[in-house]
């Protein structure tokens, strides 16, 4: 072959020669063996980078009180949860007290994302917040042993790039600024915890979200918490799926999905835009649609802040122009960063059209915090939603006349109201960042002792 300018001649094994028992370990036994040999050991990590490193871990500054919401946080990754996530952390304890989040691993990012989760707790000194990982698999869709990772149904319509996986992993590349929080997540598992062996570290161990949960709620003493879900219903069906008593003690879950139609002649359109023909479901119901079926068909109260409840492309302008005003926190600059930089690329490029319209979680966080300011744009309906394995109708929400979920949503909600809410809450000084970024971290790790 002719060689290129400017490259170079590699070599490269096609096919490699196994020792006459057929095994693979000595490969195996040679890569271990290469990755722990101390030779070309790498040189950095914080310890030996920073001479004052340590690692801190933050409570809240602020008590809550008996007459504050208790509030459990399940959701995904994508950037309008980031922004929610610091929208509940930054109101006053003694309305809204965050007790958990439990992350929806079979949304809008990977599991070991939960990083990100860890790192924006530890930028706002709550470290305190405990943080549950949930299955991997929507509901009837199992990691089956024999096969290769289980069965992605839904979850293959979520793009790679184009602000699905990895722009969300890396929170459009701003994951890296936010200061490292010392909790990570991990893999490892111990026999305590069902593992077949233990590890060298059995005490490092990723909580799960079911276990969360119940803990949550036994420590709250019979008081009931609410639930606000920003990500597919996944956590919420499994907890409702089991037999425990602690499930009378859900207050009403506020979720973000679904789009509700006031007629066969549906207007309202969906989300899933990698699946054109799939024109109705939202992805959230989408992504793991029997989970959002078993939860509308259980007892709990329902209040759906559904994706058409308002124009969620002018609540995405609307929050920048105020933020683009006022920005006193590094809070308030961070989601302003973050808006900009999804914004921008919504502009230059067709592939993230659908981005900035991702702020759903945002408005029922709004609408848990500010139930009583919504009392106009309250409606009530019978809703059902589809899970037949049927990936092109998988997920629409329906309006019947009898025989589903009475439930509470909202529609026709101001996109400028509600910015202007997210944007005062950002900006107060109250439960500000007790580190505004990596860089001051590492200012920090450089200067303080
Ligand atoms: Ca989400």
């Amino acid at each position: 072959m002719p060689e290129t300018p400017g490259g170079i001649r590699i070599q490269v094994g096609t096919r490699a020669k196994l020792r006459e028992n057929g095994s693979l370990f000595f490969f195996q036994e040679s890569f271990i063996q290469s990755l722990n040999d101390p030779k070309h050991k790498a040189i950095y990590n914080f310890e030996a980078q920073f001479p004052c490193y340590k690692e801190v871990l933050y409570k809240a500054n602020q008590s809550s009180n008996m007459f504050s919401r208790s509030v459990i946080l399940d959701m995904d990754m994508s950037p309008g949860d980031i922004i929610t996530l610091f929208y509940l952390l930054k109101l006053p304890r003694h309305t809204l007290d965050l007790k958990a989040i439990t992350i929806s691993a079979t949304g809008w990012s990977n599991a070991a994302t939960i990083d990100l989760i860890y790192d924006v707790l530890h930028m706002m000194g709550r470290d305190d917040i405990p943080v549950g990982l949930g299955e991997f698999f929507a509901l009837g869709q199992p990691y089956l042993p024999s096969g290769t990772t289980g069965d992605c149904k839904y979850r293959q319509w979520i793009p790679s790039g184009e602000g699905g996986f990895i722009d969300s992993d890396t929170l459009f590349g701003l994951a890296r600024d936010l200061p490292r929080s010392p909790r990570r997540y991990t893999a490892e598992n111990s026999i305590k915890f069902g593992a077949p062996r233990n590890t060298n570290h059995p005490e490092r161990r990723q909580q799960k979200a079911q276990e969360v949960i119940e803990k949550v709620l036994h420590q709250n003493n019979k008081r009931k918490v609410f639930f606000l879900t920003g990500g597919p219903l996944t956590n919420m069906a499994t907890f409702l799926a089991s037999n425990t008593s602690l499930k009378s003690q859900i207050k009403e879950i506020f979720i973000a999905g679904g789009v509700v139609n006031g007629s066969e002649k549906a207007s309202a359109m969906g989300n899933v835009h990698t699946l054109p023909q799939n024109k109705l479901a939202e992805f959230n119901f989408f992504l793991d649609p029997q989970a959002a079926q078993n939860t509308f068909k259980s007892d709990v109260k329902i209040f759906l802040v559904p994706l058409n409840a308002l124009y969620n492309e002018k609540l995405t302008i609307s929050l920048l122009d105020a933020l683009n005003a006022t920005r006193r926190t590094p809070e308030a600059k961070f989601v302003h960063r973050l808006l900009l930089t999804v914004h921008e690329l919504e502009e230059k490029r067709s592939q993230y059209s659908h981005t900035a319209k991702l702020m759903e979680e945002v408005v029922a966080a709004v609408a848990l915090a500010e139930t009583s300011n919504l009392k106009n744009n309250k409606r009530r309906a019978q809703l059902v939603v589809e899970a037949t394995g049927d990936v092109h109708t998988d997920g629409w929400t329906r309006i019947v006349d009898k025989g589903g979920k009475n439930v509470q949503y909202v529609s026709n909600l101001n996109p400028q109201t509600l910015a202007l809410s997210i944007a005062r809450a950002l900006n107060s000084a109250a439960n500000s960042a007790v580190l505004a970024s990596f860089t001051d971290q590492m200012a920090s790790w450089t200067s303080s002792c």
